[in-house]
């Protein structure tokens, strides 16, 4: 028999983390799950509301810089696992301004790795502790066409402040294992998406332009590519990865999806101009739009999940064209989900982006 833990997630109102939250809360509804989250411009507590009548569900709004209500949620919910998914998580706006990328992701992953440190030394069962960290294959650099996947011994070169932020927070939670023996686990992923994906990424920002009518901005070439990774499948990786992994490891995961930029957009407008009725502009491909690179953009990232595949027998089960339209259909019926995120503020960045 399984025995109940109890959760704190940070960043649980943000794409991923509340994903996983909602994942987590039907799957292991004996499970206590409280939510840390600052809810900057990327958290959103509306995504999470279904969830204020489950009874081991809590939202705390707070930040992972601040010590002091660490200490205090860990010890009074007697925590036994952390996942740690807040971050400042757009390149883009790292490139505009990287402060709050190194504040949060690396001061912020040190805070809590701290807290957690001393929490679990002074527990009565320290060997059901983990501290989990949700990390990104972009670490790990750029690929050329013909390289190898990344695996999770290739070296580290991380290109984008928001990129070197993750590498930082990667090696202090190695560190913790190494050095004090913490029982941490690190999952390194590739680009989501899916359902409560904020609007400034690459695939919501083409959905709701073409839905608006407004051009679908395309970096450089469009020759960049990624691999995508359906959200719910990241969901069943983490779940994999906290039963069944190894402590001090860690784990890629990937979709084996790897897809030019403008192959992708092509398949967004595809999807929208089947089912979207009334598009202010039809065929939707006619708003493409090149537009000037990303500093520094990455080539292309491809990941290697192998590992977590023959080890802990996750696979992905959703393919990239069964996932994209799970996600237009998402982004078709949810209008008051991403409508009011188009925020001044918002349109203030994508004025400095695009510009
Ligand atoms: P997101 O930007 O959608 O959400 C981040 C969440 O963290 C938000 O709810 C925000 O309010 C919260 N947050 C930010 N700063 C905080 C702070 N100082 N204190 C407390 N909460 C704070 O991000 P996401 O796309 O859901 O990514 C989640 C994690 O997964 C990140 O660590 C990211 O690096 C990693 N990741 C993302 C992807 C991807 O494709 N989106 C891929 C691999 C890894
Ligand atoms: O308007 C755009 N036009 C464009 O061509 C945007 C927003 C993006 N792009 C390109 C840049 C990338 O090559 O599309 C690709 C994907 O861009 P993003 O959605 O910004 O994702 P990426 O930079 O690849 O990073 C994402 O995946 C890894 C997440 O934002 C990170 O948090 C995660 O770690």
């Amino acid at each position: 028999l399984r025995k109940p833990r109890r959760l704190i997630v940070t960043g649980g109102a943000g794409f991923i983390g509340a994903n996983v939250v909602h994942y987590w809360c039907q799957k292991y509804p004996g499970d206590r799950v409280v939510v840390l989250d600052a809810l900057t411009y990327a958290g959103n507590r509306q995504t999470l509301a279904v969830l204020d009548d489950h009874p081991n569900f809590r939202f705390v709004k707070g930040d992972i810089c601040d010590r002091p209500v660490i200490d205090a949620l860990l010890h009074e919910e007697a925590i036994d696992t952390l996942v740690h998914f807040a971050a400042e998580s757009h390149v883009d706006r790292s490139i505009l301004g990287p402060d709050a990328f190194v504040r949060t992701n690396v001061v912020g992953s040190f805070t809590l790795l701290e807290a957690f440190r001393q929490h679990w030394q002074s527990a009565d069962r320290p060997a059901d502790y983990r501290f989990h960290h949700v990390s990104t294959d972009e670490v790990y650099g750029s690929l050329s066409h013909d390289d190898p996947a990344f695996t999770e011994t290739t070296p580290y070169t991380p290109n984008s402040p928001y990129s070197a932020s993750k590498a930082g927070s990667d090696h202090l939670v190695r560190a913790y294992h190494h050095t004090y023996g913490m029982p941490t686990t690190i999952t390194n992923c590739s680009n989501n998406y899916g359902q409560y994906h904020f609007p400034e990424k690459l695939i919501p920002l083409m959905c709701i332009n073409i839905l608006m009518g407004k051009p679908l901005p395309v970096y450089g070439d469009g020759q960049n590519i990624r691999d995508w990774l359906y959200v719910g499948d990241h969901c069943s990786a983490i779940d994999a990865v906290l039963h069944s992994g190894t402590v001090g490891e860690t784990y890629n995961v990937g979709g084996n999806n790897e897809v030019k930029n403008i192959d992708l957009v092509h398949m967004l407008c595809d999807l929208m101009n089947e089912l979207a009725p009334d598009l202010p502009v039809r065929p939707a491909q006619e708003l493409i739009t090149y537009v000037k690179d990303r500093p520094g953009h990455d080539r292309r990232y491809a990941i290697n999940s192998t590992k977590l595949q023959t080890e802990l027998g996750w696979t992905p089960s959703v393919t990239v064209q069964q996932g994209l339209r799970l996600t237009v259909e998402w982004f078709l019926a949810n209008e008051d989900w991403w409508k009011p995120l188009l925020s001044e503020e918002y349109q203030a960045y994508y004025r400095k982006v695009y510009a």
